[in-house]
C-alpha cells in the first residue's frame, strides 16, 4: 500500500540576541514566532523572548565598551558608520524582501524604508567630522570660553513595527556618532529587520559591546527602562506606552525622547488642483496600510469642492489592490497583526454606528481565498465626518481616513489643530498667501504644501507637538541634542586669581 505523502514542514530558523559582540541564546530560554501578516502560516523566524537577565547582560556589555568608544575620535567612529551605510546599500534588495515578509508593506515602500536607513547613516555619519560646539567671549581678560558636546552614556532604544529599519537607524546612528553605546530592543513584530541592521553593524567593524540587540516584548522593554545604568531612553510607539516610559524614566532622571501618535490632516482649499490633492490623500492615507504616525487620517476639504473631491477619492480607493506586499501588483498590504486588525475594525464600527459618519467605501476585513490567511482590511473612507467624532480625534493606525467639510481657512486650521496630537499637516492650495498663513498657524512639527503628510526626509528635524512628543526632534542635526549633552569649558590663562570670580562667589 502506498504511503500517504506528508509535506515536509520547512524548518524555521532560530535567531539570537547580539550581546558583547556574540550571537547568544536568550537566558530566558524562550522564543516567539515572527509571523508574516499576509500569510500567518509563514513563520519568518523564531526570535528570543528576552527577559530582564538578557537585557541586563546587554547593558553590562554596553557599559564595559563605553569608555573605549567614547574616546575613539568621532571621525573614526564615523568611518565605521560609512562602512555600515555601504553594507546596507549592498544588501538593500534582500533586506527589502525580508521586511515585506515580516511586516507586510509593499516592497516599494519597504525599499524606501531601507533607503531611509541608508540615507540616515550616510548623513549622520557625516556629523563625525562636525559635531559642532561653539566658542564665545569670556567675561575676564585672558580667559577662553567654549562649549562642546559629550556623549550621554548608555542609550536604550525601543522601536516600533511600522518602519522596521528606518526608525532603529534614526536612533542608532546618531547615538553612535555622538560616542554612546547602545542596547536596541526591536519591535516584536519585526525583529528580522533590526537583526539585519545589527548584523551589518558587526560586519562594518563596530567594536564588541558598542551595539547590542535584545529581541523580545514588553518585559524586555520594561527591563531596559528600569535599568539604572541606562542613561537615555529613545522610544517610538504609542502615546500611552510613551507616557508610562516617561514616568519611569523620571525616577532615574533619565533623558527620554518620545516619538508617539499622530492624527494628521490635509487641508484641501477650493482653489486646489483637486486631482493632485486626491492622489496625495490616497497615498497619505493608505500607504503602509495607514500604519504611519504621519498618515493622512483626516482630509479637511472645502465645502465648494467637497462633493467632487469625495467622488474622485472613492473612485480611486475602489481601484486600490489589496494583497501580499511581495506581489508587485499590490497597492496596499495587510495590517501588522490580529490585535491591530481588531482595533482598526473596532474603529470602523465606531465610525459607522457610534459616530454615525457615512461609510463611503470599504469597512470590512477581507477573508476570501488567500486573504483569509492574513490580516487584510479594505481601504476605508468615512465622509460627512464632524471634527469632534472619535474617528476624527483618535489615532486609528490603519487604512481608514475621514473627510471633514469646512468653509473658511481659519475654520480648517482650527479643525487641524483641534486634536491631542501635532505631528504632520498639509495644505493644498495655489494661493501663496493661504499657504504661508497655514504654515504659520498649523501647530505641528512638520507641515507640507501641495503634498500629503508623509515622506519626511532624514536631514530635516522629525517630530511633533502636544501628544506626539516631548519636545525633542529626531533626524537632522537636531537629533544630536538628544544623544549628547553640553559641557561648557572655561580656560583661564591669566596665571592669577581674577577678582571677579571671587566677587561672584561673594554675591
Ligand atoms: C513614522 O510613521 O513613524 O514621513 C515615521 C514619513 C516617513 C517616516 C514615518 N519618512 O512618513
Amino acid at each position: 500500500m502506498a504511503k500517504a505523502k506528508v509535506a515536509a514542514k520547512p524548518t524555521v530558523k532560530k535567531y539570537s540576541n547580539y550581546i558583547n559582540g556574540e550571537w547568544v541564546k536568550p537566558q530566558s530560554g524562550e522564543y516567539f514566532d515572527n509571523v508574516n501578516p499576509a500569510d500567518t502560516s509563514d513563520i519568518v523566524g523564531r526570535f528570543p523572548l528576552s527577559n530582564a537577565d538578557d537585557v541586563n547582560s546587554a547593558v553590562e556589555a554596553a557599559k564595559n565598551a563605553a569608555t573605549r568608544w567614547r574616546r575613539t575620535p568621532a571621525p573614526k567612529r564615523a568611518e565605521i558608520l560609512f562602512n555600515l551605510a555601504e553594507i546596507l546599500r549592498d544588501n538593500k534588495d534582500e533586506f527589502t524582501t525580508q521586511m515585506t515578509r515580516e511586516m507586510g508593506k509593499v516592497t516599494k515602500e519597504a525599499g524606501g524604508d531601507v533607503q531611509e536607513a541608508i540615507d540616515c547613516t550616510y548623513y549622520t555619519a557625516g556629523e563625525g567630522r562636525r559635531l559642532h560646539g561653539f566658542t564665545t567671549p569670556a567675561e575676564m581678560p585672558n580667559k577662553f570660553a567654549m562649549a562642546v558636546r559629550q556623549p550621554v552614556g548608555i542609550c536604550g532604544l525601543i522601536t516600533p513595527f511600522n518602519f522596521p529599519m528606518a526608525i532603529p537607524s534614526w536612533k542608532l546612528i546618531p547615538a553612535l556618532v555622538c560616542g554612546n553605546t547602545v542596547v536596541l530592543k526591536s519591535g516584536e513584530d519585526v525583529p528580522l529587520s533590526s537583526l539585519n541592521l545589527i548584523k551589518a553593524c558587526e560586519q562594518a567593524g563596530i567594536p564588541k559591546g558598542v551595539v547590542n540587540l535584545v529581541n523580545g516584548a514588553r518585559d524586555a522593554g520594561a527591563a531596559l527602562v528600569e535599568n539604572h545604568d541606562v542613561r537615555l531612553i529613545s522610544f517610538t510607539g504609542s502615546t500611552t506606552t510613551g507616557r508610562v516610559i516617561a514616568e519611569r524614566c523620571a525616577h532615574d532622571n533619565k533623558i527620554v525622547s518620545l516619538e508617539m501618535g499622530g492624527k494628521n490632516a490635509i487641508i484641501v482649499m477650493d482653489d486646489a488642483d483637486v486631482d493632485n490633492a486626491v492622489e496625495g490623500s490616497l497615498w497619505g492615507a493608505f500607504g503602509t496600510s495607514g500604519q504611519r504616525c504621519t498618515a493622512s487620517s483626516r482630509l479637511v476639504v472645502h465645502k465648494k469642492i467637497y462633493k467632487k473631491f469625495c467622488e474622485k477619492l472613492v473612485e480611486k480607493v475602489k481601484k486600490l489592490r489589496v494583497g501580499n506586499g511581495l506581489d508587485p501588483r499590490t497597492d496596499v498590504g495587510p495590517v501588522i497583526n490580529q490585535a491591530q486588525m481588531e482595533k482598526i475594525l473596532g474603529y470602523i464600527d465606531i465610525g459607522a454606528n457610534q459616530d454615525k459618519a457615512t461609510l463611503a467605501v470599504g469597512g470590512n476585513r477581507l477573508t476570501k481565498g488567500d486573504y483569509g490567511k492574513g490580516f487584510f482590511i479594505e481601504p476605508t473612507v468615512f465622509t460627512n465626518v464632524k471634527p469632534t467624532m472619535r474617528i476624527a480625534q483618535e489615532e486609528i493606525f490603519g487604512p481608514v481616513t475621514c473627510v471633514i467639510p469646512f468653509s473658511t481657512l481659519d475654520e480648517a486650521i482650527d479643525i487641524v489643530n483641534g486634536v491631542a496630537y501635532g505631528l504632520s499637516s498639509a495644505i493644498y492650495t495655489q494661493d501663496v498667501n493661504q499657504a504661508f498663513y497655514a504654515m504659520q498657524e498649523l501647530y505641528t512639527g512638520i507641515c507640507y504644501v501641495n503634498s500629503a503628510t508623509i515622506g519626511a526626509e532624514v536631514h530635516l528635524p522629525f517630530g511633533g507637538t502636544k501628544g506626539t512628543g516631548n519636545g525633542h526632534r529626531e533626524a537632522g542635526t537636531q537629533v544630536l541634542d538628544i544623544f549628547s549633552e553640553w559641557k561648557s569649558l572655561y580656560i583661564d590663562y591669566s596665571g592669577k586669581l581674577q577678582k571677579a570670580q571671587i566677587d561672584e562667589v561673594e554675591i
